[in-house]
């Protein structure tokens, strides 16, 4: 247990140190904008700081499409996933959407395209997005997502006697309910919002995080269990977040004997345990690690935490956590209760286990990537084979009242798809007149080749095209 470790400031050389002063200013805002520090939470910087200071070494190879959130997704035809077949020149509308083949089966549901992309004015799911549903990293032995998920369940497994229930197929779609009303979310929070979460129609949506499980679960009577999913947000571009990613929901439900003998109170008691339980499975995955805990806010949980890991000079969010509010075990009939639950980010972890630089690659096809991962193997360090160059553009437009960050990454996403490393707010102004501009910088590029000037052009023309007809903003 520590102390509160501030990052560092890059030095490597004097353009760095330029950009980077210019990053973090604007990087200032962007936390506030980005999902991490709004979605469910709201960290109040003041936390409690830890980091492991000996080294733990562990040894180890080592539809109705509304219905049930428990459905479960039981099998998918094979999708492309390569940033080139989801690169659209087309501007993201229904109609010029590419046609993505095949169809879906949930929970013994077949779900056909035009179930996911309606056309339903609140729908706002795009061809890129359907395209990743029913791909269940997770559930891959050899990537490094389904690594981590049995390193996981390997660490539940041993420390809690095999008690904890897993799930890992539940159907990605999911009522508004599930997603939002059964975990407490008010009616005005900006999770809620089209904004950030894609709407499949006005009662269902793509679940945003896998919390959407929670209620049912406790209702069927589980106590001990994981549930493990993809989940989806209209979000940021940059390395750390993707529209598709995947998360570990864990809950453990106490009962009176548990926390008698301790003198404590119950909610102190939980509290406590849960952050042993994710120390020691920061441990078990990790070893050596510097972290940190923070207070935060999320609807569901009281006290709630987040756990910060310090990865590439920053520090990054990896989890959300607390005390399960009172009324979410009431509702499930478990009135003498006290839980808690957690919500990891596996892509978040993944990356700082096996030095994943860029969230993109977890979506790579690849062979220099998949073949570097290997079914149990938790100590592999991915090895970069290739950094081809990044292209910059700017765009500068006069907003209007009803532009938002995640719309213009959206447009991006759709024209660039995996080529769109980051976008970046690099100049932001408001006139005499009230006009306000900005100017946000698209870094382009390839995993996998050298993109040329021309291709580059194109996208961008492309972008700003959609930006205008789309976003109703004025370019400059
Ligand atoms: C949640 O989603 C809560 N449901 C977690 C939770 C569960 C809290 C149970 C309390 C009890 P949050 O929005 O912070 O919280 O997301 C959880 C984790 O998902 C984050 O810590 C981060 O690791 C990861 N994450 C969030 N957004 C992205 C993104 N766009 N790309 C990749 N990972 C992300
Ligand atoms: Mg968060």
């Amino acid at each position: 247990m520590g102390y509160l470790r501030i990052p560092p400031q890059s030095t490597n050389n004097s353009t760095k140190k330029k950009k980077s002063t210019k990053k973090q200013k604007i990087r200032v805002k962007r936390k506030i904008q980005t999902r991490d520090a709004k979605l469910f939470s709201v960290p109040t910087r003041m936390a409690t700081a830890f980091s492991f200071a000996q080294t733990v070494l562990f040894s180890k190879t080592s539809l109705s499409l509304r219905t049930n959130a428990l459905r479960s997704l039981t099998f998918c035809l094979p999708f492309s996933s390569s940033s080139a077949a989801l690169a659209s020149d087309k501007p993201h509308s229904k109609k010029w959407r590419q046609p993505v083949t095949s169809a879906l089966e949930l929970g013994g549901v077949k779900i056909a395209k035009d179930d996911v992309l309606r056309d339903d004015p609140t729908n706002n799911v795009p061809d890129t997005i359907f395209a990743k549903l029913g791909m269940q990293l997770h559930r891959r032995d050899q990537h490094p997502l389904g690594i981590l998920k049995n390193a996981i369940y390997e660490y539940f497994d041993t420390n809690h006697s095999n008690k904890f229930d897993k799930f890992d197929d539940l159907c990605p779609l999911v009522s508004v309910k599930e997603n939002f009303d059964d975990v407490l979310v008010p009616a005005d929070h900006v999770s809620r919002s089209y904004n950030d979460t894609y709407y499949v129609d006005s009662q269902t949506v793509l679940r945003c995080h896998t919390s959407a499980h929670q209620a049912e679960l406790l209702r069927r009577g589980h106590t001990h269990f994981l549930v493990t999913g993809d989940v989806y947000r209209r979000d940021s571009i940059d390395s750390t977040h993707y529209p598709v990613f995947h998360q570990m929901e864990g809950v453990r439900v106490f009962s009176p004997e548990d926390w008698a003998a301790s003198g404590a109170d119950a909610t102190s008691y939980v509290a406590e345990d849960l952050k042993k339980c994710l120390e020691g499975l920061a441990r078990h995955l990790f070893g050596a690690v510097e972290m940190r805990w923070v207070d935060t806010y999320f609807p569901f949980t009281n006290p709630s935490f987040e756990l910060e890991i310090f990865f590439q000079e920053k520090w990054l969010e990896v989890l959300g956590c607390g005390v399960t509010e009172q009324e979410i075990l009431k509702r499930s009939g478990k009135t003498n209760n006290v839980a808690w639950a957690f919500g990891l980010g596996l892509e978040r972890l993944a990356m700082v286990l096996f030095e994943i630089p860029d969230i993109r690659l977890f979506w790579s096809t690849d062979e220099r990537f998949t073949s570097q991962f290997l079914k149990g193997q938790l100590g592999v360090k991915f090895k970069p084979y290739s950094k081809y160059p990044p292209c910059y553009k700017d765009v500068s437009f006069w907003i209007s009242e009803s532009f938002t960050e995640n719309n213009l990454c959206e447009v991006v996403r759709e024209v660039a798809g995996d080529l769109a490393e980051e976008v970046q707010l690099i100049d932001n102004f408001t006139n005499k007149k009230g006009m306000t501009s900005h100017c946000y910088r698209i870094a382009y590029r390839s995993m996998e080749r050298s993109l040329t000037d021309e291709e580059i052009n194109k996208l961008q023309g492309t972008v700003r095209e959609l930006v205008e007809s789309k976003l109703k903003v004025v370019l400059r």
